[in-house]
């Protein structure tokens, strides 16, 4: 039975194709019958979520790409990532093929059956002797969600484990639980339109222009001439597109917004209709009353008139205004509190529910939002709550299987996972589509940690990755390109992609991985409907019955290609109530919490975990680099023509004061060390980051062997982007 199935799996591209936007009407059409044709497929890089047109060959397989011009996201743009998205497929380190370590310590390529033989007995191994809590997989916002809730079901209903997190939680988990708390579910309100609707459009902790270039097109559509605020320690390449540039403290948001409020509810800039629609407002007005701005200008850098005159800005009465926020509020200490202060103050002023309007975070992987409904990890699948009763009732009868398969307890945490691998109550991880001993904070511990663990698996595209290279077991996945399913962008827009190559050698989907392990680990029958990913798709709909994220007026992918991707919510029936295109959250001005009203929190700001001292003078931030450098580099690291658009090396950005200070020049070899650990990097001098800080971007490895682990207590998401650090000259070194 294994070895029919193993060939059905790994078969040729059978896929029918379906036509282009164009040729609608025209329904699915083998690809047989047509000469030379495209398809389009949502963008695999960043949450934007582009539609791209990819060019396919007679045999179906992908030769070129262009953005899609109607497509609501992109309207016709890409950024450079997007244009060169095909380029990673070919890499020479592709996985081609299993590889499993033998006893000389090698990674020797295997067949799958022995892949599937040793992925099974070790991971069962580790059930029987330590339990269910023995072992965890760590996955990722950048696959499909129907795989993603494969891998997260299978674990957890069909193996029988209780631990899995994904790197979403270095990325969206302060966004998630600030949502949670304050709407009742993880519901950002926004639609991208509202960039083009705003009177005053503020950035805080965003580097658009890099992050996510195309939204910034967006914003350069928006025809209301908008007040463009950019709130971020450094002069960033937004910061200097911007209308106004706020060089805030790293930190400093909190005591900001706090202040922000203080002044917007002194002068009665307010709105009480929507205030009405809140709880906890008189805590809240009774808390800010104590944040003059003149008792934060220390904590924020910040003087008192520059203050009272953003206060104004950002409550003008009859204007919009949006707050766009992104990881220099989410990597932080205290980050679910500072975004809850940037929703605080939309409630307050009743920015939100309307166009142009709206506490909306910008989302950083193509599929984290997918992530966040689907992938089992912190809420149980479909938008579900594991400790909820009634729940996991549903749960279990849409998906057919008994109710005590489904844990009522919520998984750790990404870090605490690895605290127990640490302390060895954790024996065996699976990594899938993530890099986290490049890319986890402080990640020098991974290594220590590494010795530890009886089993690790690392599926990937690449053999080569700095966490593929330790693994006891190599599973070769295709990427994006090489298989179906959908993402979920940052305005919650659900959209397709599609298989236009055929993935290398052995290796296959993550689905079709996902397949093979549950059958061969004997729980194949509770799977039995989980064909391929379409059918997963529609298993995942029904299960979003009622819920904020109900998707159960989409038919299928043909309907979300038809309409140019959907957002959630879509319901059955809801779709003549609104338009399609564009729909943002809240217009009633009810919230899905069991009052209907928003909540409002507030915390005073914490310290910095690590502040600088004699001996690390520095504050040191961490971040994208450029456009065409995705994180840890597996996939645009392998483009010629991305590499040309970025340096190939790591380097430090300091302010050309500190620069001079320390006798350094600029391009100069130096050392950058923490507590942690140290690195070489050329330097750069660099007007952009202010006196006192240095920038480095997060696409090198030895970068997150500096960083501090510390942890925002609501979120646990890591604080990437603060941490003491010292340079020294590199001859120094000896
Ligand atoms: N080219 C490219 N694009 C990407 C990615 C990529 O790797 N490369 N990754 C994608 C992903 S997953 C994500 S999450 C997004 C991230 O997108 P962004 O969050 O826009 O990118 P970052 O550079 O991590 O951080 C943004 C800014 O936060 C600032 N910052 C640091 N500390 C603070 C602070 O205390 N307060 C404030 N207000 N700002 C602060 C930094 O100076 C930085 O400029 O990008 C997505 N897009
Ligand atoms: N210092 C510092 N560190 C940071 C950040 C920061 O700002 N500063 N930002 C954090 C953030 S926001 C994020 S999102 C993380 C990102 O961190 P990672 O998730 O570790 O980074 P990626 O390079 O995107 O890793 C994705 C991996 O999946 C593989 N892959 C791609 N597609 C597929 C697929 O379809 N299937 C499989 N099986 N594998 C695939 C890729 O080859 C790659 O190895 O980094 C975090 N780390
Ligand atoms: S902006 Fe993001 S989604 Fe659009 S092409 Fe670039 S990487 Fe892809
Ligand atoms: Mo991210």
């Amino acid at each position: 039975m294994l070895a029919r199935l193993l060939k059905q799996e790994s078969g040729p591209l059978t896929r029918e194709l379906v036509l282009e936007p164009g040729n609608f009407g025209l329904g699915r059409v083998p690809r047989r019958l047509l000469p030379a044709a495209t398809v389009s497929s949502v963008c695999g890089y960043c949450a934007t979520g582009c539609q791209l047109k990819v060019h396919l060959d007679e045999e179906g397989q992908a030769i070129n790409l262009s953005p899609q011009a109607g497509y609501p996201v992109n309207l016709g743009m890409a950024c450079p990532k997007g244009w060169q998205a095909l380029d990673p497929l070919d890499a020479p380190d592709r996985a081609t093929s299993p590889l499993l370590r033998d006893e000389t310590g090698e990674l020797r390529p295997v067949d799958w059956n022995t892949a599937l033989e040793v992925f099974v007995s070790r991971f069962q191994n580790i059930r029987r002797e330590h339990g269910r809590e023995a072992a965890a997989f760590l996955s990722t916002g950048q696959i499909p969600f129907e795989e993603m809730a494969f891998l997260g079901c299978l674990w957890k209903f069909g193996m029988g484990f209780l631990h899995g997190d994904a790197n979403t939680r270095q990325c969206m988990a302060t966004a998630v639980t600030a949502y949670k708390q304050s709407f009742g579910f993880d519901a950002p309100p926004g639609t991208y339109a509202d960039f083009e609707e705003s009177d005053v459009i503020v950035l805080v902790g965003s580097n658009l222009c890099i992050a996510h270039p195309i939204l910034w097109q967006r914003i350069m559509r928006n025809r209301r001439k908008p007040e463009i605020i950019v709130i971020d320690p450094r002069a960033t390449e937004t910061a200097q597109a911007a209308t106004q540039h706020i060089a805030l403290r790293p930190k400093g948001d909190l005591a900001l917004y706090h202040a922000l409020a203080h002044c917007i509810l002194r002068d009665g800039r307010t709105d009480p209709e929507w205030i009405a629609r809140t709880e906890g407002f008189e805590e809240f007005a009774r808390f800010v009353r104590g944040y003059e701005p003149a008792a934060v200008t220390e904590a924020t850098g910040m003087d008192v008139e520059t203050i009272e005159r953003l206060a104004e800005t950002v409550s003008q009465p009859g204007k919009r205004v949006s707050w766009w926020w992104t990881m220099g509020i989410n990597q932080s200490y205290e980050g679910v509190r500072a975004a809850q202060a940037i929703i605080n103050l939309c409630l307050i002023t009743g920015n939100i529910g309307k166009p142009g309007t709206g506490p909306n975070s910008i989302t950083g992987q193509c599929n984290a939002m997918g992530s966040r409904l689907f992938s089992n990890t912190t809420s149980l699948v479909g938008g579900h709550d594991f400790e909820n009763p009634e729940h996991r009732t549903k749960v279990a009868g849409v998906l057919g299987i008994p109710q005590e398969r489904i844990p009522a307890e919520r998984s750790l945490a990404y870090d605490q996972i690895l605290a127990a691998a640490e302390e060895g109550r954790i024996k065996g991880l699976w990594i899938v589509a993530t890099n986290p001993f490049h890319s986890w904070v402080d990640s020098g511990r991974l290594a220590k940690l590494r010795e530890k663990l009886d089993f690790l698996v690392v599926q990937d595209m690449y053999h080569s990755t700095e966490s593929a290279r330790v693994a006891d077991l190599v599973l070769p996945a295709a990427g994006w390109g090489e298989k179906d399913g959908c993402f979920i962008n940052s305005e919650r827009r659900i959209g397709t992609l599609k298989a236009v190559r055929r993935a290398p050698g052995l290796a296959l989907s993550d689905f079709r991985i996902l397949r093979l392990i549950a059958h061969a680990w004997g729980c194949g029958g509770m799977f039995s409907g989980w064909t391929d990913p379409e059918a997963v798709f529609r298993i995942l709909r029904d299960l979003t019955e009622g819920r904020p994220c109900d998707i159960t007026g989409i038919d299928g992918y043909a309907h979300l290609d038809a309409e140019g991707g959907i957002q959630w919510p879509f319901p059955r029936g809801d779709a003549p109530r609104h338009p399609v295109r564009e729909r943002r959250l809240f217009e009633d001005g009810v919230f899905p919490t069991p009052s209907g009203k928003a909540r409002m929190f507030v915390s005073p700001p914490a310290g910095l975990p690590e502040e600088p001292n004699d001996l690390f003078p520095f504050l040191l931030l961490t971040g994208r680099g450029s456009s065409s450098q995705w994180h840890t580099l597996t996939r645009t690291g392998k483009s010629d023509v991305l590499a040309k658009l970025c340096p190939q090396s790591a380097w430090l950005e300091m302010h050309p004061d500190d620069v001079k200070r320390l006798g350094l020049r600029d391009g100069a070899r130096v050392r950058v060390s923490t507590r942690r650990g140290t690195m070489e990097a050329a330097l750069y001098q660099a007007p952009t980051v202010r006196p006192g800080q240095i920038f480095l971007p997060m696409h090198f490895p030895e970068v997150n062997t500096l960083t501090h682990p510390s942890f925002d207590p609501h979120s646990r998401q890591p604080n990437y982007k603060a941490c003491a650090a010292r340079v020294d000259a590199e001859t120094l070194r000896s």
